[in-house]
């Protein structure tokens, strides 16, 4: 399917747990903080869990875990039983969570954003991460965003991804891309999947240090931005803040606060808590 439309939506993704006779039931909606293995079903208009996906970037459905107040992010690919019933484990802090499935039933031949929330009882410490960043340190990656997210427009996004100042240039494809962007709303993490543009199996498609997107903002407000990629063999996650209207000053010029991490990465295929251990 073309992701490019859902930018294009008129309404935004993600904000309902049920669409088009679809609705995501999370087994629990009430999990332990740390790693913990989560379990849903889609079921479908017959109200039978729903076993039929195509698939959209090399996997039939794509999880997202956002901690409400967006300091935590995890892309995670669950496994599917016969009998139509995915699980996969995350690693939760303690808070609300909104979990998204990025699907395309077969049935239905169109994509769809499924969004439903759990909570996690403890020790709950909100953030507020929506001032505007354009920097991102992951690890020893330092990641710039450029460009500007427009409302009701579409605009080009530049991420540059260098390591120890030198820019990556033999990033590897990761699902079918050199960068999978998620951006959400502040507010009601309105939910936009954004595709790069190029397909790594061109070779004009350069394998960094830039990745280009070109995203559509379903309204002005605060949106964050999760940037999965690839290189080295391990996938990680860079976070921005973008104000859709507002133009992103050249990224240069706002060098990385030292030693800031705010939000906690992490999912079966980050080695960002590891890395720290060095
Ligand atoms: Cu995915």
């Amino acid at each position: 399917m073309d992701h490019s439309a859902h930018a294009a939506a008129p309404f935004p993704q993600g904000l309902q747990a049920a669409e088009q006779g679809y609705r995501i039931t999370p087994a629990l909606t009430i999990l332990d903080a740390g790693r913990t293995r989560v379990e849903f079903a889609i079921l479908g208009p017959d109200d039978a869990p729903v076993t039929a996906f195509d698939v959209q970037h090399d996997r039939k459905l794509h999880f997202i875990a956002v901690q409400r107040d967006t300091s935590g992010f995890q892309h995670v690919h669950p496994v599917m039983d016969a009998a139509g019933t995915w699980s996969v484990e995350l690693d939760l802090t303690p808070g609300v969570w909104r979990l998204f499935a990025d699907i395309a039933p077969t049935t239905l031949g169109a994509g769809i954003v499924l969004g439903a929330d759990v909570a996690v009882p403890g020790d709950y410490r909100p953030r507020d991460l929506l001032e505007r960043r354009t920097v991102s340190t992951v690890d020893d990656y330092v990641v710039t965003l450029d460009g500007a997210l427009l409302p009701g427009e579409g605009a080009e996004l530049r991420a540059r991804i260098t390591r120890g100042g030198i820019p990556v240039t033999d990033l590897q494809p990761y699902l079918a891309a050199y960068g999978h962007l998620v951006a959400l709303r502040a507010g009601d993490l309105a939910f936009l999947h954004v595709h790069p543009e190029g397909d790594p199996s061109d070779p004009a498609t350069p394998a960094g240090p830039d990745i280009r997107f070109h995203a559509m903002a379903p309204s002005a407000g605060t949106y964050r931005l999760f940037l999965d990629f690839q290189h080295a063999g391990t996938v990680r996650t860079a976070d921005f803040t973008l104000v859709a209207g507002e133009p992103a000053p050249s990224a240069a010029s706002e060098a990385p606060v030292d030693g800031a991490e705010p939000v906690a990465h992490g999912g079966p295929h980050s080695s960002h808590h590891a890395a720290h251990h060095h």
